[in-house]
């Protein structure tokens, strides 16, 4: 079996999540249901970024140690994942004594091999982005992700010889093309990091104590960067390289990762596998962020709820769908409300739930529930069936290509054609002739199959929804490949009663 192996960036630990951060994680999620539906072994790992000075200084404010401080608020986090119906396979930790032992191994191995050596870090740090600075990167003075002030640090350091893998890394960029997407993300890492010349960077800190301690060097802590892109192979039992998941799983094929953090994904992360002597993931994919009013979500504006608050009021599937039909993959987007509700109810309670519960409603009227085709075929049915036969591969094409809102769209418009073809074929004059009979159960087998093979194609995006469908159907044709042939749906089936999958939202209403 072919095997998938996707991440998501570790989190820090948050009481304050937003709409913002559920992106990510939603998106990585719809890519590994989409690979498990379709044959593969997926591994698909989240977790939490726990060290760092930021939750040292949080956790002194709230009065607890650290670890206190955050094994309080990891729970938010899953419970939020949970809420999102996030179906990953393993959850690290970056406070696991597992991840630990292994990455104070990882900086060992990397001192003893002479690539990271002592000496002294004078320059500028931003404490919430955990990020060093040179002068010419600020821009206006301030930090260049997130615009805050940034301060002079000097202490004793290790540093990591990131300049002596400059070649090879940009070999490995040559020769991987896909490596860094979207495109204009790798010229950025060229023009902006590479071509200037990479500096050799700090990769531990004496200033603070949260973090892992330098295994040969107590009063060091191990820079959190280095400590969190560890994650990606210290969860697969790294450093132990015969173990199991790790031969299995190992290269990654696929980190996800906000535009912010591209950087150390791809030239800190495969310098240090370089170092490791390890192979390289496959690719690293930099989308772009939810934005609202044109600007970042931020607690400090305070323009955001709790994602469970839209989740309550409109379920979690309209949250789920907004996230991965709305925004081009890779570009920013904008949030908001009254674009959820609009989406609910244009494609979720108008093209997908009314289209399901009128198709369901009729076979239970005109047919007492049970499923027949009389094969009555016309000429009219063509377009469609043939529609419904291209969409298995459109939609494989498009989430290959990492196009997830365009997957979405060529299965919505399926489901556009189907509510035309009820249109056309108008099976309430159909049901009023006896003759008509026949025509009328071709018609609406042809709605209900079509409806399936799109339910299951929806899946990796709106499971729930999907899952629902399938039930009302009471189809046990539900396979992927299932999804290939017009027709697979069983004749004599009784259908369940319908429900209405989404109700329409009334906007003013929410005002
Ligand atoms: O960066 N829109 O963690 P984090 C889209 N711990 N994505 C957003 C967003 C927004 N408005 N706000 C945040 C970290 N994100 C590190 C990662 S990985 C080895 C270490 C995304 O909690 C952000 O881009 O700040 C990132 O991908 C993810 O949320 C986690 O961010």
């Amino acid at each position: 079996m072919k095997k998938f192996y996707i991440t998501t960036p570790i989190y820090y630990p948050s009481a304050d999540f937003h709409i913002g951060h559920c992106y990510t994680t939603i998106i990585a999620d719809a890519i590994a249901r989409y690979k498990r539906l379709t044959g593969y072994d997926v591994f698909f790992q989240t977790g939490t970024d726990e060290h760092g000075e930021k939750i040292e200084k949080k956790a002194m404010e709230a009065g607890v140690t650290p670890k206190e401080f955050v094994d309080k608020i990891i729970e938010n986090s899953k419970d939020l994942w949970k809420s999102l119906d996030i179906s990953y396979d393993y959850f690290i930790r970056t406070t696991d004594k597992k991840h630990e032992e292994a990455v104070q191994k990882i900086f060992k191995k990397l001192y003893d091999q002479g690539d990271i050596y002592k000496g002294e870090y004078k320059g500028l740090y931003c404490v919430p982005c955990e990020s060093f600075w040179t002068d010419s990167q600020l821009v206006d003075g301030k930090c260049p992700d997130c615009g805050r002030e940034v301060k002079e640090v000097s202490e004793e350091s290790y540093f990591f010889k990131l300049s002596k893998y400059q070649d090879r890394l940009v070999k490995f960029y040559d020769d991987n093309p896909n490596f860094i997407l979207p495109l204009s993300r790798k010229n950025e890492m060229i023009n902006n990091f590479i071509k200037p010349g990479l500096e050799d960077l700090c990769v531990s800190r004496t200033s603070f104590k949260w973090g892992i301690p330098v295994s040969f060097d107590e009063k060091h802590v191990v820079y959190v960067w280095i400590d969190a892109l560890s994650n990606y192979i210290t969860s697969l039992g790294y450093p132990d390289e015969s173990s199991e998941e790790f031969k299995k799983y190992w290269p990654a094929d696929l980190h996800l990762v906000g535009k912010e953090i591209v950087r150390f994904h791809t030239i800190i992360w495969p310098i240090m596998l370089m170092a490791l002597d390890l192979p390289l993931p496959h690719q690293v994919f930099g989308h772009g962020w939810l934005i609202i009013d044109g600007g970042k979500i931020s607690k400090s504006l305070g323009n955001y709820k709790d994602p469970r608050e839209y989740i309550n009021s409109y379920g979690v599937d309209a949250v789920r769908y907004y996230a991965l039909r709305e925004v081009p993959f890779g570009s920013d987007g904008n949030f908001s409300e009254e674009a959820l509700i609009s989406r609910i109810n244009t494609d979720l309670a108008n093209i997908l739930g009314n289209l399901v519960n009128r198709t369901i409603s009729m076979i239970h009227k005109y047919f007492d529930g049970t499923l027949i085709n009389n094969d009555k075929t016309e000429d009219i049915d063509r377009d469609l069936v043939d529609s419904v036969l291209d969409l298995k591969n459109k939609v494989e094409d498009k989430m290959n290509g990492l196009k997830i809102n365009e997957a979405i769209i060529e299965i919505m418009e399926v489901l556009k054609k189907c509510n035309k073809y009820i249109d056309d074929t108008t099976p309430w004059i159909l049901a009023k002739d006896e003759t008509k009979k026949e025509r009328l159960s071709t018609v609406l087998y042809n709605i209900l199959e079509s409806v399936r093979i799109c339910a299951i194609l929806l899946s990796p995006f709106i499971p729930t929804t999907s899952s629902k469908i399938l039930n009302q159907i009471n189809t046990k044709k539900v396979s992927y490949d299932s999804t290939a042939n017009f027709g697979a749906l069983e004749l004599g089936i009784l259908l369940n009663k319908p429900e209405i999958l989404f109700a329409r939202i009334d906007m003013d209403s929410k005002k």
